[in-house]
């Protein structure tokens, strides 16, 4: 029989864990942490003896996993599945794990002010933020943020909490951190800078020069497709360790890639072992992968959703969509950025490939949720450009017509979606209200944190956007698809 529990002793990490201090913090330990900012830690521990260790917090445990982690003495799996060739780590740098619904907040405060932290790490996607996707300012009219702003001690949003950890600090005389924000946004340290010190001079005038002068908020791009875990994944990752589950398990691509500004006052893991970059300036790398990457991943999953594609490798089936979002990746989103750290063909053509893996399972409908808080980095930056450049953008306005069509609620079987993002209500009600005559791409163009004024006040566009979501609600999405690729002239071979 085997063992049941994760911490038998032949799945044991190879290193000592009681030499990992909790010198690092992670807030939002959901899946892609777990593969990707934890993975790069272990890799540290195991090859290069590093003593830098995680303290694990969620604030909404929807998942159970902080739960999970406490009752397997803080180990879990990740495995990485390349087609059938699947292999497993047990990731033993999680040293402490905190949920804020059953430690409570004073515990997950109180480790935010431990004194030998010096490295908070962020995953709390786009919308943690409470900030306006498209100026990237804090949303002082934000529910949570309102309720920080008058419950400094009570905080409930991320940056209420984070900022309650340094509250303490400053209050023990303990010096500051190094907040690293890990999320898909450009900037994404300037956008943390942001929120943070505005958040602040609202609760505390005196916290928030402490605050601009004692954190550092440096930027990166991180990069591992990481599948939601489904129970065959489970049961997979079960076969692997040998018969022992574990609920905290999570299943990835074999790619990984860190690329970080390198401003961190407080000292850092030696990140640069084990393939991380370190750089001067991060944005080239941002840049290029929320256009390339994450754009095509929006373009496909709204267009996949409408067609019936339920995941991205079904996508990659479909001959005319594959010439589709290659297009995108070079023609329309390459050609957007000011450097492009690696040859656009190049890495197109390593996108489709990591697009294809069929054992990844990665629904289309995962990377649709949010779509209100992710378009304005994946699209809207680049249309954008199209339009001061006067350059043809085709294949991003059908995206977006598909995002719309997709919010609209009704895909082309006649399911209803379920449309998961911040911004529902509102887009229902600007649905809703329209008044007469007026087309369902302009009602959703009043939404000015995700368009800004310049986009609806610009005539080329709303007509070109008007034009293909009426293509696609007249013909459907597979039409269309086959429709743009004959117009753009794109030869199609079949696979
Ligand atoms: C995806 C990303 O869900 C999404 O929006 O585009 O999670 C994507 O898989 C990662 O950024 C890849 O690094």
């Amino acid at each position: 029989m085997p063992d049941s529990s994760l911490s038998t002793k032949h799945l044991q990490p190879p290193y000592p864990r009681e030499a990992l201090r909790p010198r690092l913090l992670h807030l939002g330990c959901g899946a892609f942490h777990r593969a990707h900012q934890a993975v790069f830690a272990d890799m540290l521990a195991s090859d290069h003896a590093s003593d830098w260790g995680y303290c694990e917090v969620s604030l909404t445990d929807s998942g159970g996993t902080i739960t999970a982690l406490k009752g397997q003495d803080f180990l879990y799996a990740v495995a990485e599945m390349d087609g059938n060739d699947w292999s497993c780590r047990v990731v033993g740098v999680v040293c402490q794990a905190l949920s804020l619904r059953e430690d409570g907040l004073s515990a997950v405060v109180e480790a935010l002010a431990q004194p030998e932290l010096a490295v908070v790490t962020l995953t709390i996607t786009e919308k943690g933020y409470c900030h306006s996707p498209a100026t990237g300012q804090l949303q002082m009219e934000h529910p949570a943020i309102r309720h920080d702003i008058a419950s400094p001690w009570q905080p409930c949003s991320a940056p209420g909490v984070l900022l309650a950890g340094l509250r303490l600090r400053r209050e023990r005389g303990l010096p500051g951190l190094t907040i690293l924000s890990c999320d898909n946004m450009p900037a994404n340290g300037v956008v943390t800078r942001q929120v943070m010190t505005t958040l602040a001079s609202l609760q505390d005038a005196d916290l928030a020069a402490w605050v601009e002068s004692q954190v550092a908020f440096p930027s990166s791009m991180v990069d591992c497709i990481v599948p939601m875990v489904t129970a065959e994944t489970r049961s997979r990752i079960r076969d692997l360790l040998g018969g022992v589950d574990d609920p905290a398990g999570v299943a990835c691509e074999p790619y990984r890639q860190w690329v970080i500004e390198d401003c961190f006052p407080y000292g850092r893991p030696p990140w640069e072992r084990v393939g991380v970059k370190l750089l001067a300036d991060v944005q080239p790398f941002e840049e290029m992968k929320l256009r390339m990457l994450n754009g095509s991943h929006s373009f496909l999953a709204y267009l996949g959703c409408l067609t019936g594609y339920v995941h991205v490798s079904d996508c990659m089936q479909d001959a005319c969509l594959v010439r589709l979002v290659h297009h995108l990746m070079v023609e329309e989103q390459a050609v957007t950025l000011v450097q492009c750290p690696i040859k656009p063909e190049e890495y197109a053509a390593q996108l489709l490939t990591r697009f294809r893996n069929p054992a990844l399972l990665h629904r289309t409908l995962q990377i649709a949720m949010d779509g209100s808080q992710k378009l304005p980095q994946r699209m809207l930056a680049s249309i954008r450009f199209h339009l001061a450049h006067g350059s043809r953008f085709d294949c991003l306005a059908l995206g977006l017509a598909a995002w719309m069509c997709f919010v609209s609620r009704v895909d082309e079987q006649g399911q209803v979606i379920s449309v998961s993002d911040p911004l529902t209500g509102e887009i229902g009600r600007l649905l809703s209200s329209r008044t007469e005559g007026e087309s369902a791409v302009r009602a959703l163009l009043k939404l000015e944190q995700v368009f800004g004024t310049d986009l609806p006040a610009n005539t080329h566009f709303v007509e070109l956007l008007e034009q293909q979501f009426q293509l696609l609600q007249q013909h459907g999405a597979r039409a269309c698809i086959a429709l743009l690729c004959h117009w753009l002239g794109l030869t199609v071979t079949l696979a």
